[in-house]
């Protein structure tokens, strides 16, 4: 055979293939950002300037793979105005230019910290501090402002402490809490277009510290304080597991009407690395892109930085590292193959499933509700752990009682004196479940019985602390046979409690009696039907004692 005919029949025999065969899955190729842009939602990576000008590889991952860009150090105010009135932009220019060359969006962090602010801020005094701050924001935000690469502040970093407090940093300590509602004002001033974020980290799931900042968020946007987002920074590690209820609070943020984003996504392990902790920080990564595509207010992700050889990890948690998608020499990781194929809408070539979860055991059982623990799950087939469905054993089938992402739940919504058999199935990224765990029983107790206006109300603690705890949720159920159009729980604090925020119900308190109202959008029950409240309480330190006696009408 003459060489051009061989060439010719290897040619058609090429086509034939790529015909015959179907590509691995859609997932297998494309960039981050493609699959991104057809969720619309965005992918980003926080930028260094010192990579992006030396180093071509850094340069081309980061203007393919990735539609938004975050500076990670260089519009901080050290880099932006080192000494007061002496402006410098060069870094931030040279991430804006490199986004506007790649058409990518820039979210400009932060222009108010505690952190990374020059001695000269930190010594004004409260005038003199406030004008600092205003002028501050308004050349920054106003150098960017008619720029349409730039599209979003980070206006406040971090306000809060690790408990959910105030954190007494030199802007607290001199001007209050009302700096934040000013450097919104002045953000805005700047620009009325740019989407205006405050941003923390471990608010990612349902806790204390998160709680604080919705009642902060929902009580600025009330005063009509201009904040239009919320940065969930979710700096995580593997050692300390997977925040609870993510996609829950992302969309608790959402119904107040804000924009919700993951602003610093990195997932940490302790050194060295293996393939066991390649495959849970997969997991992680996967869980936290599935959550903001779930939640339609959820704008997108940006990812700490994308490579392992420049990463803020190492240098603040000694002997950790490893947080990103891809290794030291640019390869891509599990984690790279997680988000992406999340991104993509799942892979369609994992058909193992994951394995049989341990018995569930069952601890705070109340009239309505009951917590669930079991031992965990792998998963071997690519697509990694997603979670777990809690079914109720009833026969023919099976309802699903609540889904959760780690190996714990809290069911509510039960019947008060019920029998209940229940049993988890653990599921996978491809949706593969597993079978069932073995049969967990246990009965719910009676409450106090439908109360005087047919209706029962139990609290649970979800997190304390020493001097305090959030009691979410608190869940009302109608338990008589017509429709309610309003109820009134009370419950009974112990002695030196005090009562420091509340949501989804009107409070009142007298004495050590807390009386809780239904808002206009909560008050119609259904028989049956229920709706929960919360409230923050504060308490003497080391006091252990939580509420008790709750009755509804
Ligand atoms: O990644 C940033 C690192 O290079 C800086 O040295 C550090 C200084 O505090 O800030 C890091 O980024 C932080 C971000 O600006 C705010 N949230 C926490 C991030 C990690 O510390």
């Amino acid at each position: 055979m003459r060489s051009s005919s061989l060439l010719r029949v290897l040619t058609l025999l090429g086509m034939l293939l790529a015909f015959l065969v179907p590509a691995t899955s859609a997932e297998a190729s494309g960039p981050l950002r493609t699959h991104a842009a057809g969720r619309g939602k965005f992918i980003g990576t926080a930028l260094a300037t010192g990579p992006l000008s030396n180093e071509t590889q850094y340069r081309t991952i980061a203007g393919q793979e990735f539609n938004q860009v975050t500076a990670e150090n260089a519009m901080k105010w050290e880099s932006t105005e080192p000494s007061q009135g002496q402006f410098t932009f060069s870094g931030a220019d040279a991430i804006v230019d490199f986004a506007t060359q790649n058409n990518q969006q820039v979210h400009g962090h932060t222009l108010v910290w505690h952190s990374q602010t020059p001695g000269w801020v930190q010594g004004l005094n409260a005038t003199a501090m406030r004008s600092a701050m205003q002028n501050h924001i308004s050349q920054v935000v106003g150098r960017y402002a008619s720029n349409p690469a730039v599209v979003s502040w980070d206006v406040v970093n971090e306000v809060f402490d690790d408990n959910g407090n105030m954190r007494t940093s030199f802007w607290y300590n001199t001007l209050g809490s009302s700096y934040i509602a000013d450097a919104f004002r002045a953000a805005r001033a700047a620009d009325s277009n740019a989407r205006l974020c405050i941003n923390d980290y471990n608010v990612e799931g349902i806790n204390a510290k998160s709680t604080a900042m919705y009642n902060l968020v929902s009580s600025l946007r009330q005063q009509g304080v201009p904040v239009d987002c919320v940065g969930f920074q979710g700096h995580l590690a593997i050692q300390y597991g997977f925040p609870g209820q993510v996609q829950q609070n992302l969309q608790r943020f959402a119904d107040l009407g804000v924009q919700v984003r993951i602003t610093e996504l990195d997932v940490r392990m302790q050194m060295p690395r293996d393939a066991t902790k390649d495959t849970t920080q997969a997991t992680y990564y996967r869980n936290v892109v599935n959550a903001c595509l779930a939640v339609t207010a959820c704008a997108g992700i940006t990812i700490w930085g994308f490579t392992d050889r420049y990463s803020w990890v190492g240098d603040t948690f000694p002997g950790e590292g490893a947080a990103l998608i891809y290794n030291e020499s640019y390869q891509q990781k599990p984690s790279y193959t997680a988000v992406h194929d999340a991104l993509a809408g799942g892979t369609s070539t994992d058909t193992t499933p994951p394995t049989t979860p341990g018995t569930p055991s069952a601890r705070n059982v109340t009239a309505n509700s009951a917590g669930l623990t079991w031992s965990a799950s792998t998963d071997s087939g690519g697509s990694g752990l997603a979670g777990y469905n809690v079914y109720r054993e009833q026969g023919a089938t099976d309802p699903l009682l609540g889904q959760s992402s780690t190996n714990s739940i809290t069911l509510t919504g039960l019947s008060a004196a019920t029998q209940y058999q229940v049993y988890v199935r653990a599921r996978d990224g491809a949706g593969n479940l597993s079978g069932n765990s073995p049969v967990a029983t246990f009965t719910t107790t009676t409450g106090g019985g439908p109360g005087p206006g047919g209706c029962t109300a139990t609290g649970t603690v979800q997190t304390q602390w020493s001097n305090g705890y959030v009691v979410q949720p608190v869940t009302v159920t109608n338990t008589g046979t017509s429709a309610k159009s309003g109820w009134t729980v009370t419950v009974t604090l112990p002695a030196g409690h005090t009562v420091t925020g509340s949501w989804n119900a009107a409070l009142s308190v007298s004495g050590q009696t807390v009386t809780a109202r239904n808002m206009g959008y909560n008050g119609n029950l259904a028989p049956n039907a229920g709706t929960t409240f919360g409230f923050q309480v504060s308490r003497p330190n080391g006091d252990t004692q939580t509420p008790s006696g709750y009755t509804c009408a």
